[in-house]
């Protein structure tokens, strides 16, 4: 018997069963009875609470401290009695404190960053067709996680807390197969009869397809072609694909790579018997052309235009039919092309890749290139990365982790509840973290490699990741700026100003001429790209545009670090800020509400609307803009005292309210009408007083719905949220309160 630890390193964060030898006698058993006692009330209850709640990481941090001298503040006595009786500053303290005890030793919050269903079978079909094993206990408990994420009907979701698709279902069936389940086991029966009550697997999405390709359960000649010469266009064609969101791009990058070369990995038995298992028809017997383009109507939330429909007839013409002398030739050139920048891409985020589809993807797509090679092997390390375990088995995350954006709201909530110096230690280590994750350098080969400058932003989980993305360099920014300007020194390396200007540089270099910010790079095509858009399952994939969290984070960073160094680059900061608010307000819709593009939903969106306005000086008085949001929160709160929506707010564009009120989006919205200085402290209070009645005895607060999303249709988690809302929320409450507001 071992034990499962989480380890670190830098940022990196990985799963590993221990021995477990230097633990104290009894100890290991202990902490085995209660991971094992969190599996089974999961299992129990997992058609009702589909969330995991982090439970291992808990049982960890109490048991087994994940820093050597412990992970408890000093104690400094309490704070001045607040002059209402809330027991605010309990609260507040109660939530740091077990957020201290889950504080790495690189200074990171660790957490669940799954929720994605479509993640982990890209990783099994990966592993299987280049014959890597990742052990026995990393292998039972995937099948735990998928056993537990099955839907009542037989069928799985998009996300955890989706209604089944055929994406989820063909997908997790067929890593259910090659992880072992047997074809006669009941999940696995009753996942196959979904697929079949549903059209079977001829309906599955585009990108599911290629997958089922590569493991030779479906023909290539079904597919919509995914041609690798697209990438020897001249970039000035407006469909060239350096001009598509990078995430977009990329993943058609190494999908081009394995659809022109028709890539099919080795045809085993269990191959045979998936091939078997999925249609409703023989495998022989299926017309595969006559499938191009299906999909099942419940996965579609994208329709695609006749227009698409049109071009894609034009591309399998070419493919299929068109005969020319040098035809192969240039497919190879173009094979070559896309190598080179798979290869580029692995080696520039040391084999971790942007994003765990194209990680997937790309380690397979080496392989396929030259199995033995050395670059093929430094994949594997890699996808341990990826995995995270909690009390409803192995899942793969939708990143590497979120470790620097947790630890900014972290620092920034810990530091406006005005009670920093009581949690000076993981502040200094927090700041430590922010110190060592800014990313240096620019990518070698820049625009070559369609890669925009990176040198001074701060990434989304780590510096080995290392692509930029404009709000996590502004709120690594400002997490660094709140810790490094308290009153006294709270930090071992102090982040110099040239390293923020580094930052500015790049937030600067992201602004569109539309005044606003998108995620990773400038927009560089136009909206009509989406009608182009092949996946039927995503929506606004094709380009990088506005969204009002970037807008925000990047107006409000430089607002930051224009008190640091008032003089730099002073006209264009100013000019950035104005034209960023304006294009922030044009986003504002017409009930006052913002929509949230990363977040569930409009709390969310609302919350970083409200925080650019104010950073800007406006107030309720002057802003019609602020007065509107604000009026749209207070109309969502209910009598005890929470705001709660769900998914589906960010499905139909529209809000969609929860069952329950909802921890993370009260504290959102609390935190906002704080901000906005909103004056009637009644309502507020009342928000308050649910946060402080949701707290669990440990400080932590319970796991409710999903929280994150991407691309309108598929959530993702951010298990850390539920913990840093609330205590930011409340410490803004407590400094109005504190300084006399009301
Ligand atoms: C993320 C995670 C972080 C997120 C924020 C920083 C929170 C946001 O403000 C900007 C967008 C960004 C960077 C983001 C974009 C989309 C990502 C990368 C993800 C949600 C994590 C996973 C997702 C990625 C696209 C998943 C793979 C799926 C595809 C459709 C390619």
């Amino acid at each position: 018997m071992g034990i499962w630890r989480l380890k670190c390193d830098n940022g990196r964060q990985w799963w590993d069963l221990d021995d477990g030898s230097e633990l104290a006698p009894g100890l290991l058993e202990k902490v085995n009875e209660e991971f094992d006692q969190a599996r089974v009330d999961f299992a129990e209850n997992r058609h009702e609470q589909k969330h995991s709640s982090d439970r291992f990481l808990r049982i960890l941090a109490k048991h087994v401290p994940f820093l050597s001298d412990g992970n408890s503040e000093e104690e400094v006595g309490a704070s001045d009695a607040l002059p209402n009786k809330t027991h605010v500053d309990e609260t507040i303290r109660k939530g740091a404190n077990y957020l201290s005890s889950l504080q790495m030793q690189d200074g990171h919050i660790p957490g669940d960053y799954g929720g994605p269903m479509f993640l982990l079978p890209g990783l099994v079909i990966a592993c299987y067709v280049t014959g890597t094993d990742l052990g026995e206990h990393r292998r039972k408990e995937m099948i735990r996680y998928l056993r537990n994420h099955r839907n009542e009907d037989g069928g799985f979701g998009l996300h955890i807390e989706c209604e089944s698709t055929m994406k989820g279902t063909v997908m997790n069936y067929i890593a259910m197969r090659l992880l072992g389940v047997e074809s006669d086991d009941p999940d696995a029966s009753a996942s196959r009869k979904w697929i079949h009550d549903h059209g079977g697997a001829l309906l599955a999405p585009s990108w599911a397809k290629l997958w089922l390709c590569v493991l030779g359960v479906h023909e290539y000649d079904a597919l919509n072609p995914v041609p690798p010469e697209n990438w020897i266009l001249p970039y000035w064609i407006p469909i060239h694909p350096g001009r598509f969101w990078c995430h977009c791009r990329i993943v058609y990058l190494p999908q081009s790579y394995l659809y022109g070369s028709r890539a099919v990995g080795p045809i085993t038995d269990l191959v045979n018997e998936i091939r078997s298992e999925i249609y409703l028809e023989a495998y022989e017997d299926i017309d595969w052309p006559a499938s191009r383009g299906k999909c099942c109507p419940v996965d579609e939330y994208f329709h695609r235009p006749k227009v698409q429909s049109l071009f894609w007839d034009a591309v399998y013409w070419y493919e299929h039919s068109l005969q020319f002398p040098g035809k192969q030739r240039i497919r190879q050139g173009a094979l070559n092309e896309v190598i080179k920048l798979i290869k580029h891409e692995d080696v520039n985020t040391d084999w971790i890749c942007i994003g765990p589809v194209n990680k997937a993807l790309n380690m397979v797509a080496c392989w396929f290139h030259d199995p033995d090679s050395e670059h093929f092997k430094n994949h594997l390390p890699r996808l341990l990365d990826y995995l995270w375990l909690a009390e409803d088995g192995m899942k793969m995350q939708g990143y590497n982790g979120s470790q620097l954006w947790d630890t900014a709201f972290a620092a920034q909530a810990i530091v406006q509840s005005g009670m920093a110096e009581e949690f000076k230690t993981f502040l200094k280590r927090a700041h430590h973290f922010f110190d060592i994750s800014q990313v240096r350098e620019d990518t070698p080969g820049g625009m070559r490699y369609y890669r925009h400058i990176s040198k001074g932003a701060w990434p989304f989980s780590t510096r080995d990741h290392g692509w930029p993305i404009s709000d996590c360099s502004s709120e690594g920014m400002k997490g660094s700026l709140a810790v490094q300007t308290l009153p006294f020194k709270c930090y071992d390396n102090k982040i110099s100003t040239e390293r923020f200007q580094d930052c500015v540089n790049v937030s600067l270099s992201f602004q569109n001429p539309t005044g606003g910010w998108a995620t990773y790079e400038l927009r560089r095509g136009g909206a009509w790209l989406e009608l182009l858009n092949p996946s039927e399952v995503f929506s606004d994939i094709m380009v990088d545009y506005d969204y009002v969290e970037c807008s925000s984070s990047s107006v409000v960073a430089l607002k930051e670090f224009q008190k640091l160094d008032p003089g730099h680059r002073k006209v264009e900061i100013s000019t950035a800020i104005a034209k960023g608010i304006k294009r922030i307000k044009e986003l504002q819709r017409e009930d006052g509400s913002w929509y949230g593009n990363w977040g569930v939903c409009f709390t969310y969106g609302t919350w970083f609307g409200v925080e650019a306005l104010v950073a800007v000086g406006e107030t309720l008085d002057s802003s019609s803009e602020l007065r509107n949001a604000c009026n749209f929160l207070l109309s969502k709160l209910r009598d005890d005292g929470g705001v709660g929506e769900n998914y589906l707010s960010c499905v139909n564009c529209e809000w969609n309210d929860s069952e329950e009120s909802q921890i993370v989006n009260t504290a959102w919205a609390l935190l906002s009408l704080c901000k906005a200085g909103w004056r009637d402290q009644e309502p507020l209070e009342r928000m308050a007083q649910f946060l402080i009645r949701s707290q669990e005895s440990s400080g932590d607060w319970p796991q409710q719905l999903i929280s994150g999303v991407f691309n309108k249709t598929c959530m993702i988690t951010y298990a850390a949220y539920r913990l840093v809302f609330p205590i930011w929320a409340l410490g803004c409450y407590r400094m109005r309160i504190v300084s006399g507001h009301f």
